[in-house]
């Protein structure tokens, strides 16, 4: 079967034009200024429409176990979230046992994510160091397709590696073509923050932000930055949430280090002041690194913008509100750190990004799309719309309105970080692999038709250091 998608408006990270495309085999087949309607071609209507490549969330934790609890979503109601939201790839956290080896662990997750709507793949998580999870890393690569990790310099005792170890894993990683994800935040100074405020008995929820402060972030970033650096690796630096920490991958940049960096959409829109909210409300937006000051957006907008952050990604990482975040009522060191976010990047960035006027429709499909396939090994096969790409498509009116709300939402969790906020901008249709899976709001594709990514190895630059 041929689906034919007339009169929509065609956006890339390039290029904004009107053509209709051509689907075969799940593939796209042709792009043409027109394609006549054909009795063996289901054909779709754009018309006023744009048609953007299916977005690509980078950064998700669906199943997770994490502080002695799990996250919200599984591979079946987070990929349908996906779906409904805009997002047609992710590539999940994997969060490996004690003692688990890297290969077996892998596994275990494709069992998990047996039930995804949507196409996946998994970066490993190493959280425990020894020398056979070096030797592992080229059989990931070249066997299993896994051509990123993860590293914690937080969370110690449960994630956290220290820099030797990071800088052996990332240098391996480097040599095997694996990037290496840094959540970077100064994991020794932060729990003694939070001892020193507990003992103080300054437990209210503005204290996650105090003890996790932007000097705990920069200072982190630029070690981990100097470490790639040293062991000429590329680096990939998660949700970078304020300017300083922006700061010091714009200068290692400059230095010639191989770094792609990240934000959030919370770290786009939303800020510190919601972990002063009353009733509890405030535990609904804890999530490390923190929200910051207000001013620290026009820095992540501008650094969008110039180029300087490649990718948004979710960090969906959900708790429930009754029953999960509730643990932390009476003192923020026990709340679950996370927040949702994966249904709502797609309207979030292009609400406050493109309709705002702070980026172009290109940048909105460079961060969202193109960006991250290009990072993790997807481009081209994800991340464009051109001959030989999957048919992952978005159709998405831009003048139709909608109010953001958990009551309508696919993610299964009791609340929603933007409840009330009014979106300009509506997704109409989703087409993963030339298959329709969302229709005007609402999720028709089938579980399990979703298929792991056996990603490309990502190339190491020669030498780390510039010229100036
Ligand atoms: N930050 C979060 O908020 N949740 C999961 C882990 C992390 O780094
Ligand atoms: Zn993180
Ligand atoms: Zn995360």
């Amino acid at each position: 079967m041929k689906t034919i998608i007339q009169n929509g408006t065609i956006v890339t990270a390039t290029d904004i034009y009107k053509a209709d495309i051509l689907i075969e085999n799940g593939v796209i087949s042709g792009i043409s200024s027109h394609y006549a309607a054909a009795p063996d071609a289901n054909v779709i209507d754009a018309s006023g429409q744009y048609v953007f490549p299916g977005g690509i969330d980078v950064h998700t934790h669906l199943a997770w176990p994490f502080q002695s609890t799990g996250t919200a979503d599984d591979f079946v109601s987070g990929t349908r979230a996906a779906a409904a939201g805009g997002i047609t790839s992710i590539i999940n956290f994997t969060n490996p046992k004690k003692g688990q080896t890297l290969l077996d662990n892998l596994q275990e997750w494709k069992k998990k994510a047996e039930l995804s709507l949507i196409d996946y793949g998994f970066h490993s998580i190493i959280s425990e160091y020894n020398d056979h999870v070096l030797e592992e890393l080229p059989i990931l690569a070249d066997k299993e397709g896994v051509t990123s990790i993860k590293l914690f310099m937080a969370y110690k005792g449960e994630l956290m590696v220290n820099d030797r170890e990071m800088y052996k894993i990332l240098k391996k990683a480097g040599e095997a073509g694996i990037i290496t994800n840094v959540h970077a935040e100064n994991g020794d100074i932060i729990d003694e923050l939070i001892a020193e405020s507990l003992a103080k008995g300054n437990t209210e929820h503005i204290y996650h932000a105090y003890t996790r402060p932007p000097i705990t972030e920069s200072e982190a970033t630029g070690r981990a930055l100097a470490i790639a650096e040293a062991a000429k690796a590329p680096i990939y630096i998660v949700h970078v949430s304020c300017a300083d920490a922006l700061q010091k991958v714009a200068e290692a940049k400059k230095r010639g280090v191989q770094v792609t960096a990240e934000t959030c959409p919370h770290y786009l829109v939303l800020d510190e002041s919601y972990l002063e909210l009353q009733d509890f409300e405030s535990g609904k937006y804890i999530c490390s690194p923190p929200l910051r000051e207000k001013w620290n957006q026009e820095h992540l907008w501008n650094g969008i913008a110039a180029g300087l952050i490649s990718t948004v990604g979710s960090d969906h990482c959900p708790f429930l509100f009754e029953g999960q975040k509730t643990l932390g009522r009476d003192n923020f060191a026990k709340i679950p750190n996370g927040v949702p976010g994966l249904e709502d990047i797609f309207s979030i960035v292009y609400h406050f990004g493109v309709n705002e006027g702070r980026i172009s429709l290109q940048k909105f499909v460079e961060v969202l799309s193109t960006g991250p396939a290009k990072t993790f090994g997807l481009y081209p096969k994800k991340g464009s719309i051109g001959i030989g790409f999957d048919a992952d498509l978005v159709l998405f009116n831009p003048n139709v309105s909608r109010v953001i709300t958990h009551k309508k939402q696919y993610q299964n969790v009791d609340y929603n970080l933007y409840e009330g906020t009014e979106v300009k901008g509506t997704i109409t249709r989703v087409l993963s692999r030339g298959e329709e899976i969302v229709r005007d709001g609402y999720v028709i594709g089938e579980q399990g038709r979703g298929k792991f990514l056996f990603r490309n190895k990502v190339s190491k630059v020669q030498s780390t250091v510039s010229a100036m």
